[in-house]
């Protein structure tokens, strides 16, 4: 009788016993904390026990988290993995465990038997998005771009990196002439800002192109302390589409930015439950969508939107 009624129960019901751990990067950026206020959100609908480990950007941090899960003996793991390799072993623990693994935002240089599914963009896509709208933008004028790396080694940074150039290809009048991690933050966004301007001198830096919004804003603060005009004397283009970038873009201060959604723990809850309540095995990665925002759209009104949104 209760295997019947357990047949019959809907998901939701099914998801009221799951316990599940979520390893997390960190709060390096404002879409990072929006991601982590939309995946407790997320398992808060589905009545799932989410056990949240911080990780401060280390991946020493996460390896410990998961053991810990495993320990723990959870439903399934949810990792947001801050570097690309590294992880075989301990998924492997996780596998010899039967609790599946499920990526979210970054994915990882592993087999891909050692997780369920990958919650992902195309950060090469973005990355392809971002270039070619400096083409456009400067539409064959000289263009020295300078360039803010994510997090060494991890998959955005290596993505993002790869699309732009893609992007930019063929096009001899842009030519990127420094290119540093500001490892996703705004104070690191800014030193970095503040070297690649000593370096060249502003007069020599026509464009920045920053794997995401945070370093973009910290890098505007360091373009208006030497004394130029962010989005004007130096265009700007970034990744994430945070509020705070849809503030500088309707002040003018920044030019556009590709949107990478925070909600990647809907899908992956959602493939978990068909998994575990009908052994629907999904498919290895889940893409989620880009969009470019430009000044040709209401900033303001974005800005209103979003900034409610846990950023
Ligand atoms: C990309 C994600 C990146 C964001 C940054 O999928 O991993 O990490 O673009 C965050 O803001 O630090």
């Amino acid at each position: 009788l209760i295997a019947s009624a357990m047949m019959l129960a809907p998901a939701s019901v099914m998801a009221a016993d799951l316990t599940i751990g979520f390893s997390q990067i960190g709060s390096e950026s404002g879409w990072r904390a929006a991601e982590t206020t939309v995946t407790k959100q997320e398992a808060e609908k589905r009545g799932i026990d989410l056990k949240f480990a911080d990780a401060q950007q280390k991946q020493e941090n996460q390896i410990k988290a998961i053991r810990s899960f495993i320990a723990q003996d959870v439903d399934a793991i949810l990792l947001a993995p801050v570097v690309a390799t590294g992880w075989d072993e301990v998924l492997e623990e996780a596998k010899d465990a039967e609790i599946p693994v499920l990526l979210l935002d970054r994915t990882v240089d592993a087999s891909e038997d050692l997780y369920l599914t990958a919650v992902t963009s195309d950060l090469v896509h973005e990355g392809e998005v971002a270039g070619k709208w400096l083409v456009e933008e400067m539409a064959g004028k000289p263009c020295n771009v300078v360039e803010l790396q994510g997090t060494t080694g991890s998959s955005p940074a290596i993505d993002r990196k790869k699309g732009f150039e893609q992007g930019i290809a063929g096009h001899d009048n842009l030519k990127i002439i420094r290119s540093q991690t500001g490892d996703f933050t705004r104070s690191q966004g800014k030193v970095v800002m503040e070297s690649f301007l000593k370096a060249e001198g502003g007069a020599n830096i026509c464009a920045l192109y920053a794997h995401n919004d945070d370093m973009a804003v910290g890098a505007i603060q360091a373009i208006k302390e030497a004394g130029l005009k962010p989005g004007q004397d130096i265009k700007i283009v970034s990744i994430d589409s945070v509020p705070d970038i849809h503030l500088a873009m309707a002040a003018g201060e920044a030019n556009a930015t590709i949107e990478l959604t925070p909600n990647m723990a809907g899908p992956a809850l959602d493939a978990l439950e068909a998994y575990l309540s009908s052994g629907t095995t999904p498919p290895k990665w889940i893409q989620t969508e880009s969009r470019l925002y430009t000044l040709k759209d209401d900033n303001q009104a974005v800005y209103e939107a979003k900034k409610g949104l846990g950023y």
